[in-house]
């Protein structure tokens, strides 16, 4: 029997939705979950299993799974011998330290001998042992932003994204302890067959995760702004050029970083642009 990869996704909450769809833009036909703890792809040597987020590293470490996806802070924490193998550029949140909002604090010297609430005492005590503070761990396993005000913690290490669960919780953030986003990681001794596999499906991650962050871009006009605009469109080599049936006019198409984007189109109205086209671009082969 030919070898397959067997890859841990978090069952259900944060990571499991953009970890699904990343697999399908890489064109993996993943069976809808239904409830279903493990299912196999049809045109491709993978099969998933479904696991709470915390059990993955743990899973691969041991091989029961050969590659999970799960935050870069639950990899951390658990401590477990894998591979981080690709970040994924989706979960992104950090682990911070907070205090209640009217607790004077200037210096993390400040965290001397509080007692401090988290879910990942791991992480906070290597952070804590770099920066030669001195505090209480309580190790809880959910609800860390009611510690302070039920009187469990001084403070609380927790993740945080946009920051409101801190705010209606009366917290203020102040120290980023570690950032985290999702990454694929995987068993350190796969066997030569399924390395094979990962690197086909690694080559899909790339190119689906680059072409995300570009766009493709049509304009139109006048031929005597060719230079101008070639200037600001890098493209991959170089912007295609096409004529109109109008003289004097010409299409140019190209392809533009999402991050420079707006800029870009500013500059390119300002060289002479017209009835400028943005397309999302499906796979970007690296
Ligand atoms: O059931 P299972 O154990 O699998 O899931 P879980 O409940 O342990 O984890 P889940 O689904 O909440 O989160 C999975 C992963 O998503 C985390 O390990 C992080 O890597 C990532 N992630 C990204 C986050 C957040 N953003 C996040 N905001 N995980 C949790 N939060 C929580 C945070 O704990 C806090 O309660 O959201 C709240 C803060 O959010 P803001 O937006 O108010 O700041
Ligand atoms: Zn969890």
């Amino acid at each position: 029997m030919k070898d397959i990869l067997r890859i841990a996704l978090q069952k259900s909450g944060r990571l499991n939705e953009d970890s699904v769809q990343l697999i399908r833009r890489c064109g993996i036909n993943i069976p809808t979950q239904n409830g279903t703890l493990k299912s196999a792809a049809s045109n491709f040597p993978v099969e998933f299993l479904y696991l709470r987020d915390d059990d993955i590293p743990g899973y691969v470490s041991d091989g029961v799974a050969d590659l999970g996806i799960v935050g870069d802070n639950v990899a951390a924490e658990k401590g477990k011998e894998i591979d981080k193998i690709e970040y994924l550029g989706f979960g992104q949140c950090r682990l911070s330290i907070a205090v209640p909002k009217s607790r004077i604090y200037s210096t993390i010297n400040d965290l001397n001998g509080l007692s401090i609430a988290t879910s990942y005492p791991n992480i906070l005590s290597n952070f804590l042992k770099n920066k030669n503070i001195k505090a209480d761990i309580h190790q809880i396993s959910g609800s860390v932003e009611i510690a302070p005000g039920i009187g469990l913690a001084d403070a609380i290490c927790d993740l945080v994204s946009s920051g409101s669960t801190l705010l209606s919780n009366g917290l203020k953030e102040v120290e980023e302890v570690f950032r985290s986003e999702a990454v694929l990681i995987g068993n350190k001794n796969l066997s030569n067959e399924k390395k094979e596999i990962l690197k086909d499906l690694l080559f899909r991650i790339k190119s689906v995760r680059k072409a995300q962050s570009f766009k493709y871009i049509l304009l139109n006009a006048p031929d005597t702004a060719i230079e101008k605009i070639s200037a600001i469109l890098p493209g991959m080599k170089s912007p295609t050029i096409m004529p109109l049936a109008e003289k004097g006019w010409i299409s140019m198409h190209s392809v533009v970083e999402e991050n420079a984007f707006w800029e870009i189109i500013n500059n390119l109205k300002q060289a002479g642009a017209q009835g400028i086209l943005v397309l999302p671009i499906e796979k970007m082969i690296v």
